[in-house]
């Protein structure tokens, strides 16, 4: 792709957009914004800004339009797919300063912010009023909600509450043009054309540039009851989960997890847990609501499930302390993994019945390349995170057979009626295997919307395709 570089002349007009002191061209701060949280992957934008406002961010993609400047959009940096990463240069658009809530709508159940809050601090803000927003992934203390519309995010609670597409109302986009639009209407239905709301959701920063989110919010339920679930095998843990569906009970939370993760975690964390020998499978299991009662007979029916499934031994959390444990154990699970190996993260979904297939074609798959892996992930929705680790794998093996082999995790888990992201997003490093997912035709409908959009391509260009 061929963009202009960033001139003087440029720089001294942005300089009178946003101000000198949100112009940054230093190398600590091209540092800082030139990775995510995707590997060890660097690219280092020309110029980093931080606009304050959406007037601003309008007259910047007019600017950058006009002169074929790419833009980069970037909130908390938490993401594992690239898509913030700045692989053709130029503009490093950050988010940061837009950070504020705008509004609590207690009567309507919605609020209205920016897309630099950060994803607790909105959380923490509404529960503050009796009100939950559920979608809270693993990096949720520095992840940006900008961010989690982008990717379409998810995290844990997702089986019971669905996903970030369930919550957006209405976005205002900044267009590559500088034109500003909002997506829809704050309604809870929408039967009124194209869906661009939906549309936006998920496009990682490839169409516009999102300045304002309205969000749908709910009652906070007023107690949970948590329990970890032992398993000889991940096959048998992996069947439990839709068994578990079928008895009627529908969890908050449904984790799974190996125990070599669970190892690595407890040692990363100092995390007190008993792990029991013979025990290489957990799923961690949350219901919530308002009647602890009822609760305690849904986790009856839940240990009944779990026992005709070969669990081994169901732990019940009985003190908030207890509970805080646990969860740190599945949420820390990611940084301590990856602290162990030089790896490589996948994002498989498939349809939740078809779990126990999937991980073990990851294990033969694995055994036939030759690498090791963990996995652990959000078994109620069928989404289950690889770390496929280097460990031993010579550097040769690792640059060819690699690839080989996530070809064929990808293929099995099409061939299950999955996908290759179920919330981690396509960004730089999935785009080479959009084709096991989609065909030539599909894939060309997707680049026709996005050449509607930004027709220059100058938006996050190297991303999705
Ligand atoms: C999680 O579920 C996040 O913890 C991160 O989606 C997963 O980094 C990962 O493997
Ligand atoms: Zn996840």
């Amino acid at each position: 792709m061929n963009f202009n570089t960033v001139s003087y002349s440029i720089i001294e007009e942005i300089k009178t957009i946003v101000g000198d002191n949100y112009v940054l061209t230093d190398s600590e701060s091209i540092n800082k914004y030139s990775h995510d949280e995707t590997e060890d992957l660097r690219f280092y934008p020309e110029v980093v800004i931080k606009p304050n406002s959406v007037n601003q961010i309008s007259k910047l993609l007019k600017l950058c339009n006009e002169n074929n400047i790419c833009v980069t959009p970037r909130g908390g940096g938490t993401g594992l797919s690239g898509g913030a990463l700045p692989i053709y240069g130029g503009l490093l658009l950050s988010l940061e300063n837009l950070n504020n809530i705008l509004d609590i709508d207690e009567r309507n159940l919605q609020a209205t912010l920016e897309p630099g809050v950060i994803t607790e601090v909105f959380m923490n803000a509404v529960s503050d009023k009796g009100l939950l927003y559920p979608v809270d992934p693993s990096s949720k203390g520095s992840c940006f909600i900008g961010g989690n519309v982008s990717h379409g995010s998810g995290g844990p609670r997702v089986v019971k509450y669905g996903t970030i597409r369930e919550y957006i109302l209405n976005l205002e986009v900044v267009l590559p043009s500088g034109e500003v639009i909002w997506t829809g209407a704050n309604t809870l239905k929408y039967a009124s054309g194209y869906n661009l709301t939906q549309l936006m959701i998920g496009s990682e920063g490839t169409l516009g540039i999102i300045t304002k989110i309205v969000v749908k919010l709910i009652a906070k339920p007023v107690t949970d009851v948590l329990l970890m679930a032992s398993f000889s095998t991940n096959e048998q843990a992996c069947a439990a989960v839709s068994a578990i569906f079928r008895a009627g009970i529908v969890p908050s939370a449904l984790e799974f997890m190996e125990r070599r993760g669970v190892e690595w975690v407890i040692e990363y964390d100092h995390i007190p847990f008993d792990l029991k020998e013979g025990v290489n499978a957990f799923l961690m299991i949350e219901v919530d609501g308002n009647n602890l009662d009822t609760l305690f007979a849904e986790a009856e029916i839940i240990n009944q499930v779990l026992e005709e499934n070969g669990c081994t031994e169901v732990l019940f959390a009985d003190t908030a302390a207890q509970k805080d444990d646990l969860w740190r154990i599945r949420r820390v699970m990611p940084v301590s993994v990856k602290s162990n190996s030089v790896y490589k993260e996948e994002d498989t979904v498939v349809p939740r019945a078809e779990l126990p297939k999937l991980i073990n074609g990851i294990k033969a798959i694995g055994n036939k390349y030759g690498f090791s892996s963990i996995c652990y992930g959000h078994a109620g929705d069928g989404n289950l995170h690889i770390n496929i680790l280097k460990g031993l794998m010579s550097d040769a093996d690792w640059n060819t057979k690699l690839k080989e082999g996530i070809n064929e995790i990808f293929e099995l888990t099409v061939s299950l009626g999955g996908t290759i992201s179920g919330e981690h997003g396509i960004g730089l490093v999935q785009k080479e295997y959009m084709r096991i997912k989609y065909s030539e035709l599909h894939l060309s409908l997707m680049r026709g919307i996005k050449g509607v959009f930004d027709p220059k391509g100058i938006l996050n260009p190297g991303k999705i395709f």
